[in-house]
């Protein structure tokens, strides 16, 4: 488990060093800000798991950082502490109805400190448990488990997306449709799980040849589909000529077998009228590429 860090805010250079000792001989990694803004400047740039924040303080008060911790997506998660000589019942229910953790009033006994501490930064650590399970299955939700590159859905998203975006920005986007040829042969020759290899495999192809901007995914099967915006029709031409040769340049080694793969691609121009209009016009020039002999690009 990694130590977590606790901000302590506090003009009060006794009370600071208190508590960083208490903090510190519990394993605790202590940072310091000596005022409201400093408090708000250390939390943006080393963002701390739990805020101990008094409220007299000159500049920014306590209250008012916590109003602007809550007011910033990134650092609203962080529990806030409060630690503080302001003691009456009404100070307590706003810090709490502020959106504070927790309220302890000075003078403090350094063991329930610790505890209420510990407690926040539990909370912390399940809040980000949580969100990095949550990244992850969103991670999931996009990719295609065989190849690793983006899924349907994914690429459907995407599209839409793009789409909109060109149409709006009045530039062009291009797709490919990319599919290999004679698959269910070497499926059948091969073996299904060799031509997962070579599926695998070509999806490499796919991410070496793409700049940052191309979207490249798993549209079913043994078809992909790369999303090239701001590119012309000579530029997706182009793209996808240099998939195709590099997938005919390298075999896939299999088990000690080299399998010769080549693919057959289409290239569309849009904005088209909607994002199926343009995976069309690609299909299209797929079905060309394919009846004209395979191995080759075509619009
Ligand atoms: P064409 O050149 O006309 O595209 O011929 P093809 O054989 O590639 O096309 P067809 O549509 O007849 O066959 C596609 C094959 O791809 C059939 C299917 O079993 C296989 N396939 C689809 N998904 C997978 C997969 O995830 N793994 C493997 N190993 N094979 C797959
Ligand atoms: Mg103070
Ligand atoms: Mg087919
Ligand atoms: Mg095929
Ligand atoms: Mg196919």
């Amino acid at each position: 488990m990694t130590t977590a860090t606790i901000l302590i805010a506090d003009d009060s250079l006794v009370i600071r060093a208190v508590v960083r000792d208490g903090l510190e001989n519990e394993g605790y990694r202590v940072i310091e800000a000596v005022d409201g803004l400093d408090a708000l400047r250390q939390c943006r740039e080393d963002p701390p798991d739990v805020v101990l924040l008094d409220v007299e303080m000159p500049g920014l008060d306590g209250f008012q950082v916590l109003t602007a911790l809550k007011g910033d997506a990134e650092l609203r998660d962080i529990p806030v502490v409060f630690l503080t000589g302001r003691n009456t019942m009404n100070d307590v229910v706003a810090g709490l109805r502020g959106g504070a953790h927790d309220y302890l009033r000075k003078p403090f006994e350094a063991a329930e400190l610790l505890a209420r501490v510990g407690a926040a930064s539990h909370i912390k650590m399940l809040q980000d448990q949580l969100q990095q399970r949550n990244a992850e299955l969103e991670r999931l939700s996009r990719t295609d488990s065989l190849t690793g590159l983006y899924n349907r859905r994914h690429l459907v998203e995407e599209l839409n997306r793009r789409h909109h975006d060109s149409v709006r920005h009045q530039y062009p986007l291009c797709v490919a449709l990319l599919d290999l040829d004679l698959f269910k042969q070497i499926n059948d020759t091969y073996g299904h799980s060799a031509g997962d290899q070579v599926l695998h495999a070509f999806a490499g192809h796919l991410h070496s040849e793409l700049r940052a901007g191309d979207v490249a995914g798993r549209w079913g099967g043994e078809e992909f589909l790369v999303i090239l915006p701001h590119t012309d029709l000579d530029g997706a031409l182009a793209v996808a000529e240099r998939i195709r040769s590099a997938t005919a340049a390298e075999p896939v080694s299999v088990d000690g077998q080299r399998i010769t793969v080549t693919v057959s691609g289409g290239c569309a121009l849009g904005p088209a009228d909607s994002p199926e209009a343009i995976v069309h016009l690609a299909d299209v020039g797929l079905y060309r590429a394919k009846s004209s002999g395979r191995n080759q690009i075509a619009t």
